[in-house]
């Protein structure tokens, strides 16, 4: 923070937000968010975090209430109250927490973004970014049929983006890569099975060989790495990992057995910045590129994805999008734009760079807890 301050209070929120169109994966369908926010205030400041947790336990474990609960029995009345000399000397405070990354995530990346606004810097630039504009993709969550999956990609070309992400599950795999393919040949296009195979599927991944994917993110079992290393062994086209990297370490092992050649960093999965910039600092001593993910988050959640894309080894698209593909009105002000060449500019006010507008974070609020030193 510049000097050590004391968190005088912090808010709970948990917001009801309906996205604009249903987003279905291998592992369910999401029609309507329940998104847990922090608000820390110091002093005269305020830092403002979001829990990526989902609806159900099917990305990870955690769910918004789970998230809810480590959140008001353990993490903020522990923080609560307490001096502070910087957003990663907080780490130790939960240091005995195992898991629950998202709920850490949720106060961590609200005390970077007060830190920030102490030292009146932009949070891009407290992290060490270096990247004045990112590169954005789009995920494309699996549809009803192959002629709606075509005109999604049209508009989401047309809109900019620089490179397409779809969704794959057992049943909409290879005649859907190959047809997208027939209908774009020159794209820059990827695939995100979220764990929905097996070694079993190797034949499978063989053909996808065939169609230039950038990678297959995440196509085997959420915990694994070393069947992933196996079929890295056997396939050309890169394995991009998710949801079997919590932290640094997994990244350095994952590495190490050659279980992928690309990590997609999400700020919840890991714990936060100090283990995201830490997870990007091992890539990039091993040449390995990574690009941000995203969890649907509300205008909270993606200025900080914003914030954390512009270190230098994010060197593919992420998946940081406008706020107007999920929201009609989202909580910040200005919402996230991308501009025409599908790219969003670094905003160089300090913290996360965007107003939160408290009246539609109110309106959004379906339950709020206030915890007070
Ligand atoms: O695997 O990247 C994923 C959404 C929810 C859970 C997991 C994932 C996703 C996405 C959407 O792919 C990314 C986005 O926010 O646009
Ligand atoms: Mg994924």
């Amino acid at each position: 923070m510049g000097r050590p301050v004391r968190i005088d209070q912090v808010e709970l929120r948990e917001l009801r937000m309906q996205l604009v169109h249903p987003f279905e994966t291998s592992f369910g369908i999401t029609r309507e968010r329940r998104i847990v926010i922090v608000k820390v205030f110091s002093e005269s400041q305020t830092g403002y975090g979001e829990s990526t947790a989902g609806e159900g336990p099917f990305y990870s474990h955690e769910t918004y209430q789970t998230a809810w609960h480590i959140l008001s029995d353990f993490i903020i009345p522990n923080t609560v109250g307490k001096e502070f000399a910087s957003a990663a000397e907080w780490a130790s405070t939960v240091r005995e927490i195992r898991g629950h990354r998202m709920a850490q995530a949720c106060v961590e990346t609200a005390l970077w973004d007060l830190e920030a606004k102490f030292r009146g810097q932009p949070l891009w630039k407290l992290l060490g970014g270096s990247r004045t504009t990112i590169d954005c993709g789009v995920s494309i969550g699996i549809q009803p049929d192959i002629d709606a999956l075509m005109a999604k990609i049209q508009t989401e070309l047309d809109s900019g983006y620089r490179r397409i992400k779809i969704k794959i599950k057992p049943g909409w795999d290879i005649q859907v890569i190959q047809e997208v393919r027939r209908c774009f040949p020159n794209i820059s296009l990827m695939v995100d099975a979220n764990s929905a195979y097996t070694l079993a599927d190797m034949d499978l991944f063989r053909k996808m060989d065939a169609f230039n994917l950038m990678m297959i993110e995440q196509p085997l079992h959420h915990e694994d790495m070393i069947d992933h290393a196996e079929l890295q062994r056997q396939i050309q086209t890169p394995i991009c990992l998710d949801e079997s990297i919590h932290s640094a370490d997994d990244a350095a092992k994952a590495i190490r057995i050659g279980a992928c050649r690309i990590v997609n960093i999400k700020l919840g999965r890991v714990g936060g910045f100090r283990e995201a910039l830490r997870v990007h600092d091992v890539c990039r001593d091993q040449g390995i590129p990574v690009w941000c993910g995203g969890m649907l988050e509300s205008g909270i959640g993606r200025a900080h994805n914003i914030a954390l894309s512009s270190l230098d080894n994010f060197k593919l698209p992420g998946d940081v999008t406008a706020s107007k593909r999920y929201w009609t009105r989202d909580i910040i002000d200005p919402p996230v734009e991308v501009d025409s060449d599908g790219r969003i500019t670094e905003r160089n006010d300090p913290g996360i760079g965007y107003r939160i507008n408290e009246d539609t974070l109110t309106e959004f609020t379906v339950r709020s807890q206030v915890f007070a030193a």
